[in-house]
């Protein structure tokens, strides 16, 4: 095709998309001097504040970045191409492939990234705020679905008399069951943190859990050299004195990273496919497929091998409800296929 004369009809087109191009090039704000930016590198982002994304590169500097549009949301975890536009700012140009993305639906029911690149995901839980098992069986599905470790970490244990202590692990120990470490700690006392770390150690773990059960407290206590630089430029973004307003990576010492994240009140499952919401609830795979029924709502349905399983004391009452409930919502957002 190389030297085919254009005709004049193409000529025009093309004159007409250049003049359009060059026209929303005139409407759109100026780009930065792409000129003065400096050489392409590898960097980890700390955290999304929306506007800009903290980046830690090699050695440890912290950047505030533009990302360009293209890229979509980025989340904290996520490892970047960036290049510097001044000593401390910079603009991300590329992001790595995830090796796992926790997604969560927001205000208008949109999936958004809340941490990228976890090996783990621990949910805190405490005596207070009351425990909510609803909102623990929705984290796990999201912790099946993208396919890591996920352990539960009652804090808060100083709160506790031996026998609310005893009460609370009998609760919940289905979980411990299922495959689930159920670790008990305190942050104030300093209690349970070594086995803490040593289940953390070397990964990148998330911590997740409602608002007010210690998360950044835990976090405090197992770095004792806290980042301090990353607090001051988080502190930037106005929000609360205690409340974590973004997802924040820190630094073990001894390696691997956590992640703090704003406490939810209900954490709701981004898109997620129902047979991913099964692999959540692992003790009901002997069970499923083996209804009367095979669109069984597992409610009053007769021959139902799940509820029949219950009646047996095979499965928590409990679990079978988180089920039904949360195949309910699945089924009113996600399309069939
Ligand atoms: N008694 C007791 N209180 C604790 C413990 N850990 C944290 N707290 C208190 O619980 C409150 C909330 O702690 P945070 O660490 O801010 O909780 P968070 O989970 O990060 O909360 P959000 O950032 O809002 O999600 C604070 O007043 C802490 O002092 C603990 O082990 N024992
Ligand atoms: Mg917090
Ligand atoms: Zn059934």
């Amino acid at each position: 095709m190389a030297g085919r004369r254009l005709t004049q009809r193409q000529q025009a087109r093309i004159q007409r998309l250049q003049d359009r191009r060059r026209q929303q090039v005139e409407q759109s704000p100026p780009p930065a001097d792409e000129a003065r930016l400096g050489a392409a590198q590898t960097g980890l982002a700390i955290t999304n504040h929306g506007a800009s994304l903290i980046v830690e590169d090699a050695s440890g500097q912290l950047h505030r970045c533009r990302v360009r549009q293209n890229l979509g949301r980025l989340a904290c975890g996520d490892q970047v191409i960036w290049q510097a536009s001044g000593p401390t700012e910079g603009v991300v140009t590329a992001v790595d492939e995830r090796r796992s993305l926790l997604t969560r639906l927001d205000y208008y029911g949109q999936p958004r990234p809340v941490a990228a690149n976890l090996d783990a995901v621990a949910v805190i839980i405490a005596p207070e705020p009351e425990l909510s098992e609803a909102l623990i069986d929705r984290y796990l599905v999201a912790i099946a679905t993208i396919g890591v470790q996920g352990l539960l970490v009652l804090n808060k244990t100083d709160l506790l008399d031996p026998a609310a202590a005893a009460a609370l692990t009998a609760r919940l120990d289905g979980y411990r069951r299922l495959g689930y470490p159920l670790l008990t700690a305190s942050s104030r006392t300093r209690y349970g943190l070594d086995a803490l770390r040593a289940w953390l150690c070397g990964h990148t773990a998330l911590l997740v859990g409602q608002s007010g059960v210690g998360k950044s407290s835990l976090i405090k206590a197992l770095l004792p050299d806290r980042e301090i630089r990353i607090q001051a430029l988080s502190a930037a973004t106005g929000h609360g004195a205690h409340t974590t307003s973004a997802s924040t990576l820190y630094h073990l010492p001894d390696g691997g990273d956590l992640i703090d994240t704003p406490g939810v009140r209900s954490f709701e499952l981004g898109e997620i496919h129902p047979h991913d919401l099964d692999r959540g609830f692992p003790e009901l795979a002997p069970y499923l497929g083996r209804c009367r029924f095979s669109d069984c709502l597992h409610q009053s349905e007769p021959d139902c091998a799940l509820r029949e399983a219950v009646e047996r004391g095979e499965v928590a009452p409990r679990r079978l409800d988180s089920y039904r409930q949360l195949r309910a919502t699945l089924k009113a957002t996600v399309r069939p296929g």
